[in-house]
């Protein structure tokens, strides 16, 4: 509500250096002929999943729902739709606890995702609040040249304070990005980005109606811990994994009725490739950046890999109830920030070490000497504005995940068109891991059951070999 206060008087403060001192005054009238001209933006300030916006105006179509995002709002002039989109530093919650300073658009980063309908005439208003020049990409779409948005190429940067127009007709139906091209590699990495959806505008024989649409761009961040503002200038070595700038346990889940035909549009804004996974169904390619994919074309998977500067449309029947995992597969990108020069302390008791080296640096953590798991359960101290590396609780204890992760839950009584968390999966009697407390069998060693082919020396029992490195800096005791 602040935020959109501070905004109309920005407006206000515009406008009325530009009509003089005594139009100011009257604030109201210059209010409206300052929302004539332009569409008034529409802020957002939660980074909840909003629900789908049912189009009121314009051809009609099925809403998508954009995980942890909204749909810009746009108003009918004389049959071309207006939107407003606004450049501007913001505050995103990237998990509870975890607000990172990002510049994004209209009070989100990502910006808004914005819907519209295959043969409509758009127009987008960019206001820049930024301190430098910004331009708007579209990224994927068939337009006019110089509607591109590419600074110095087909268009000066749009300087601070000032609001370009661009206009074009949706021609191709598909899921398009939006982002600067001026400055790219600081606005990205500062999180300036959004979705783009252009729906089909009549039933089209390759793009099937679904039940659930969900959309959401992979973005990456580098942001040291206890610190609120990514470093701009890091090329690839980013530790804050995130999915609409949300890291678990703040991504949502994906709630969906069982037997749901499910469409998922995912785009990739990082600097890297991420092979996303989903457990327990089978899902199909069924579109790209250049479309929709030839049905003969389409081949059967259960891992797409999205690679930098790709746009995927993944659909699937939700046909079996259940909790289901969906993350990257980089096991690193299911993880939040941390320092990386840990070495591997797996099979090293060294928590006596641990103990000595505490009372020299307080901050000394025992980490990882049987595997990392304890970590998402132990109570460590973190600076302010930390999210834990490995965290979030499920109905069986610790999750152990961070970063790119989210969970599909598929439910028999989840109501059509209802996203709400219907809580954790209860699993029907018979149906769940369990627990073996009786004997264990002597394992068969695979000498005593064959020979390989190849002629492998036999491993000695008592010569293993261990190396151990103590953590850097930390060696004299
Ligand atoms: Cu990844």
């Amino acid at each position: 509500m602040r935020k959109i206060m501070n905004t109309r008087r920005q407006f206000l403060g515009q406008a009325g250096a530009s009509v003089g001192i005594a139009a100011a005054v009257a604030a109201s009238s210059v209010s409206r002929v300052a929302m004539a001209a332009l569409p008034e933006p529409v802020l957002q300030s939660k980074p909840d999943t909003m629900p789908p916006l049912v189009p009121n105006t314009g051809r009609p179509y099925n809403p998508v729902v954009t995980l942890n995002g909204w749909t810009l709002p746009w108003r009918m002039n004389a049959g071309v739709k207006e939107f407003h989109l606004v450049a501007e530093p913001v505050v995103r919650e990237m998990a509870p606890g975890f607000k990172a300073h990002l510049w994004g658009y209209n009070g989100q980063s990502p910006g808004p995702t914005i819907e519209v309908v295959e043969g409509d005439r758009v127009r987008i208003f960019v206001t820049n609040k930024l301190p430098e020049v910004t331009t708007v990409h579209w990224h994927g779409q068939r337009l006019p040249n110089g509607m591109d948005g590419v600074a110095g190429l087909t268009q000066p940067g749009i300087a601070p304070g000032k609001t370009y127009v661009y206009e074009f007709v949706a021609r191709r139906p598909g899921t398009f990005m939006y982002h600067p091209h001026a400055d790219e590699m600081v606005q990205m990495a500062m999180g300036m980005m959004g979705l783009w959806i252009t729906h089909p505008k009549a039933k089209h024989p390759l793009i099937a109606e679904v039940d659930r649409d969900f959309c959401f761009l992979l973005n990456a961040y580098d942001v040291d811990p206890g610190a609120y503002t990514p470093k701009i200038m890091t090329m690839l070595d980013f530790n804050i994994w995130s999915w609409n700038s949300r890291v678990f346990p703040g991504i949502d889940s994906l709630n969906v009725r069982q037997g749901d035909k499910v469409r998922l549009r995912i785009g990739n804004l990082t600097m890297t490739n991420h092979p996303i996974h989903l457990h327990g169904h089978e899902f199909e390619l069924t579109g790209t950046d250049g479309g929709p994919v030839p049905k003969s074309a389409r081949w059967p998977e259960v891992t797409t890999d999205i690679g930098v500067g790709q746009m995927r449309q993944v659909e699937f029947i939700a046909d079996e109830p259940g909790d289901w995992s969906m993350h990257c597969h980089k096991s690193h990108h299911t993880m939040n920030a941390m320092g990386h020069n840990v070495p591997t302390m797996i099979g090293v008791e060294h928590r006596d070490l641990a103990k000595k080296i505490t009372q020299l640096v307080p901050d000394y953590m025992v980490m990882g000497d049987r595997g990392m798991h304890d970590m998402s359960e132990m109570e460590m101290p973190l600076p302010d504005n930390t999210v834990a590396m490995m965290t979030g609780q499920g109905p069986f204890g610790a999750i152990g995940m961070g970063g790119m992760f989210s969970v599909l839950k598929v439910r028999k009584d989840q109501k059509p068109g209802d996203y709400s968390d219907p809580g954790w999966y209860r699993h029907p009697a018979g149906t769940l891991a369990y627990e073996w407390n009786g004997a264990l069998p002597e394992p068969a060693r695979s000498e005593a059951s064959g020979k390989s082919a190849a002629a492998t020396p036999a491993m000695s029992k008592t010569n293993i070999e261990v190396q151990i490195r103590k953590p850097a800096g930390q060696a004299h005791h």
